[in-house]
């Protein structure tokens, strides 16, 4: 039976009251689904290789095939897992929260479109998504390309590598996306963090940003991360288990 965390009274009562939420996930949020972390051992083929090492566009200009094969090997991976009771509660926090009239965005790190698929609706993706592929060169998304054999394949405009549409340590997030995360950050009034090393920026930003504009910071984490000291609530657990306690804890008929 999964442990019990309780929830604060005081933050229910906020939960009930709120008008804006906002939610950004990390990898965390996944390792329930069996996807591992970032800052995890690598497991398998890849336990030699270190994931910041290959997420860049050094490691892609140094050895495209490997950064190619490292994405279809978590593509795959990602595939064949389920959303876990973590995605479901972020799901479940959307309806309620938008029956009752309030507004709700989920801003995820994650690239592995699992949010999605438990049913999160308002999802904006600041690192991009795996399942898409983009030119190198003149970073268009494209569908489908020429079967040559060749890996990674070439873009079918202008025969540059093909890559996965992330973005890569030193590279931009899509402004859009991140201006989106910022609106939402500052016109929260309960922001919650989960699943997130709290790290890598800008992202990791967000929090600090909600709580410069008096929302109430809420961490989910196991670990503590330097957003721990300034969070308003820290709910020390795996999110699989506190997002489904803190759902049902703020509308039981709704989890
Ligand atoms: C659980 C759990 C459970 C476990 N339940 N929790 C300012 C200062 C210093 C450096 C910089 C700065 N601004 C920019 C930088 C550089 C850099 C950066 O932040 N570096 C840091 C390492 C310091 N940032 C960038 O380069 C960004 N671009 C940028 O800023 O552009 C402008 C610019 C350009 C050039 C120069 C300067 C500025 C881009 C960042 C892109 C990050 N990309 C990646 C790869 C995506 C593609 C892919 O998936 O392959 O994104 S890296 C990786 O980290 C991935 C993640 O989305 C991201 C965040 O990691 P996350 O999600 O937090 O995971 P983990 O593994 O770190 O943590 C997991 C957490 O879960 C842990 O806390 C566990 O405890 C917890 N957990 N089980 C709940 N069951």
């Amino acid at each position: 039976m999964a442990a019990k965390h309780p929830i604060p009274s005081e933050l229910v009562a906020i939960f009930r009251s709120a008008r804006r939420v906002a939610v950004l996930t990390g990898a965390g949020v996944s390792a329930e689904s069996g996807v591992p972390t970032f800052r995890d051992a690598q497991t398998g083929l890849w336990a030699q290789f270190d994931p910041a090492e290959l997420g860049t566009p050094e490691a892609f200009a140094r050895n495209p095939r490997l950064v190619w094969d490292w994405y279809a090997w978590r593509r795959e991976l990602v595939e064949r897992v389920d959303p876990n009771p973590g995605h479901v509660a972020l799901a479940a926090l959307e309806a309620a929260l938008l029956q009752r009239g309030a507004q709700f965005t989920l801003i995820t790190q994650n690239v592995d479109g699992l949010h999605q698929r438990a049913g999160s609706r308002n999802v904006v993706e600041l690192h991009g998504n795996i399942r898409r592929v983009k030119c190198s060169a003149e970073e268009l998304v494209v569908e489908s390309w020429p079967e040559t054999g060749e890996l990674p394949p070439p873009c079918p405009r202008c025969g540059a590598p093909l890559r996965p549409d992330v973005v890569w340590f030193g590279e931009m997030l899509p402004a859009e996306a991140f201006a989106l995360a910022e609106r939402a950050a500052v016109e929260s009034d309960i922001f919650i963090s989960a699943g997130t090393s709290a790290e890598v920026q800008p992202a990791a930003s967000l929090p600090w940003l909600a709580l410069d504009h008096h929302a109430a910071v809420v961490e989910v984490n196991p670990e503590a991360t330097p957003l721990t000291p300034q969070a308003t609530y820290v709910l020390a657990g795996p999110s699989g288990v506190v997002l489904a306690q803190l759902v049902k804890a703020v509308w039981p008929e709704a989890s």
